[in-house]
């Protein structure tokens, strides 16, 4: 399989600036400055790490797969024509060409060709559209891919266009509708890859340094090469995913490694899929006791009691110490600061947990913060992704094996009572999209550690509205959720749903009954659930500790349900505890009875038959 390549090449020079600070001398005005030896007839520079962009990218990656690849009229040891500098400091990257661009020309190959790959980087005139063309008639085996650039300018552009009529394939980075072409076509977006019938999501890491130019090299030559080598377009997909997540500026993983990485997705599918059955067990349910600083800090401060870390850990030390917890819980979430306190024998509570045999689970988003949209100011997304993957591993190699993140969306409804339809103004649309597709971006990369995600999209059970409604939202939510999950590859069989029970409002007048929860719930997550759903379990949300409970006795007897439905339970299951206990830790015994009879009571609500 031959392949010509037609495209530019640049010989990227990459300085990364903050290993030089020791160099940087500053002038009067107190402004560091670095010489970074350049002149007008000399590019070079002492110390720099260099890669080839444009379409050296493209070949590089071709070469990877094996493919017999080369540049039109270049020859491969004199491929440098084009220097661009690319400098990066405090992760911001700039980048200047001190060298002229060369005319983009095709040079008929000596041996024929099957396929003529136009690279994102060439600039396409309508000299080029015809000698391809020509070619393309005297050679009628060979085949044409073309990049569309969203950046070309006009001229670029409608010459590109001429090309994508006779192409099979057509890359683009833009939303650009290609009329008069057989050819597939696959874009390559900002986060999200669009490929015939497939679409999936990627995220770059900001530490990648990677323009988005390199990414859509990377992504378009990477799904190119992998369709040749005869994998299946999916399959092609996630390996330019894989690629394009692993690739540093200063190079790309090679292809053993790629392959190595795919096949241990698809490996590490079946060892999630056997760890949810470790955390979850049928008749027993989560502990959630994952406070945050500010949520503990207001509940202890609440219950006058001092908010430390001494007394922080003895908290949890109360339900984590309660002799025979194991009987009733499988998991138990825990924040940051308790996965690195000690439990009364000096392990650290994640070891002391894992010889119970209770799954520890990690909380690892950061919290609530309102969209900088101003017209959703009002609303919020869950902060935390950045350098959430080095976060996952280091909670891996600490011991936890799932990992929780929340999302809240509060309610506000117009014309209840009024006769006209009623009106969700909240959640608004543009929150739960944002706020699904950052719970699958969490999902993803928990995935990739090792670790099951416990998706939480939780409707915040307060304001004023009726269940209709609740079931309303929570059904859009819940669509919208599984639709961002399988956009990022997220594998659902080791995935867990945390959700809120369906039911009015904290302040609606009529309030739920428990019959009512039962059915609604039930029949929401029937509906809008995928059976391979590894397991849902509920929050309580702010429902009284005894409320909580008979709800859940109500959904599990609307059994039997395809998946695992149990309780992940924060302030229904900790409440009397708290309250027992008051700071003091000769109040343990009571403190601990009375979680104690939250669990055999929230267990026996399980009803144990919630698996058909
Ligand atoms: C324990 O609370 C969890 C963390 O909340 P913050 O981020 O506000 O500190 C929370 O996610 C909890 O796991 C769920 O909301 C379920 O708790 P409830 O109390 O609703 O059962």
């Amino acid at each position: 399989m031959r392949i010509l390549i037609i495209g530019n090449v640049v010989k990227d020079v990459y300085l990364n600036l903050d290993e030089k600070q020791n160099k940087f001398e500053t002038d009067e005005k107190g402004t560091p400055w670095l010489d970074l030896g350049f002149n007008e007839t000399n590019h070079s520079y002492f110390s720099r790490t260099s890669v080839f962009g444009g379409a050296a990218v493209t070949l590089d990656i071709f070469k990877k797969f094996g493919l017999n690849a080369s540049i039109s009229g270049y020859d491969d040891d004199k491929i440098i024509k084009t220097y661009r500098y690319i400098l990066s400091a405090n992760d911001h990257i700039s980048y200047f060409t001190p060298t002229e661009r060369t005319e983009t020309k095709f040079t008929a190959p000596n041996e024929p060709v099957d396929w003529i790959f136009v690279d994102r980087s060439a600039e396409v005139t309508e000299a080029l559209v015809k000698d391809i063309k020509n070619y393309l008639w005297l050679s009628s085996r060979t085949k044409l891919v073309v990049f569309v650039s969203a950046e070309d300018n006009f001229e670029t552009r409608s010459a590109t266009m001429k090309l994508t009529k006779l192409a099979n394939i057509v890359f683009t980075d833009s939303e650009i509708e290609f009329k008069d072409t057989d050819a597939v076509v696959c874009r390559i977006l900002e986060n999200e890859i669009r490929c015939g019938d497939f679409i999936r999501r990627y995220r770059m890491q900001k530490t990648a340094l990677m323009t988005h130019l390199t990414v859509y090299s990377i992504i378009a030559s990477t799904i190119f090469g992998a369709i040749l080598r005869g994998m299946s377009t999916l399959d092609a997909i996630n390996i330019a995913i894989i690629n394009v997540e692993n690739s540093k500026i200063t190079g790309s993983p090679s292809l053993s490694n790629l392959m190595k990485k795919l096949e241990e997705r698809k490996d590490s599918d079946e060892n999630l899929r056997l760890l949810t059955k470790t955390i979850l067990v049928p008749g027993k349910g989560i502990l959630a006791a994952d406070e945050s600083g500010g949520s503990i800090h207001k509940k202890f401060v609440e219950a006058g009691i001092p908010d430390d870390a001494k007394h922080r850990r003895d908290y949890r030390n109360l339900f984590f110490t309660t002799q025979g917890i194991e009987k009733f819980i499988s998991g138990i979430i825990l924040f940051d600061e308790t996965a690195r306190q000690k439990s009364d024998d000096g392990r650290d509570f994640v070891s002391y947990l894992t010889s119970l045999g209770i799954v520890p689970g990690i909380k690892v988003d950061q919290g609530l913060e309102p969209f900088a949209d101003p017209k959703y100011s009002k609303e919020n997304y869950t902060k935390g992704l950045e350098g959430l993957p080095e976060r996952l591993i280091e909670y891996y190699d600490m011991g936890a094996r799932f990992a929780k993140w929340r999302a809240a969306f509060d309610v506000k409804v117009a014309n209840v009572g009024s006769g006209k339809a009623v009106k969700i103004k909240t959640p608004s649309d543009y929150a739960i999209k944002k706020n699904c597709e950052i719970l699958a971006q969490y999902a993803r990369d928990c995935q990739n550690a090792g670790i099951v995600p416990i998706v939480e999209p939780e409707v915040v059970y307060d304001s004023y509205y009726s269940i209709e409604t609740s079931a309303e939202i929570t059904g859009k939510v819940l669509d919208m959720l599984f639709e961002e999950l399988k956009h990022y590859d997220v594998n659902i069989e080791g995935c867990i749903l945390k959700t809120s029970m369906v039911l009015a409002g904290k302040k609606y007048e009529k309030q739920s009954t428990p019959e009512e929860v039962g059915e609604y719930t039930a029949k929401v997550l029937k509906e809008h659930c995928p059976k391979e759903l590894a397991g849902i379990v509920f929050l309580s949300g702010g429902q009284s500790v005894e409320q909580a409970t008979a709800n859940l006795q109500a959904v599990t007897n609307n059994g039997p349900f395809p998946w695992i439905v149990t309780f992940s339970f924060a302030r229904a299951l900790q409440a009397p505890t708290l309250e027992a206990w008051k700071g003091d830790n000769n109040n343990a015994k009571d403190a601990k009875d009375a979680f104690y009879n939250r669990l055999v009571a929230n267990c026996q609500a399980l009803n144990k038959n919630d698996l058909s």
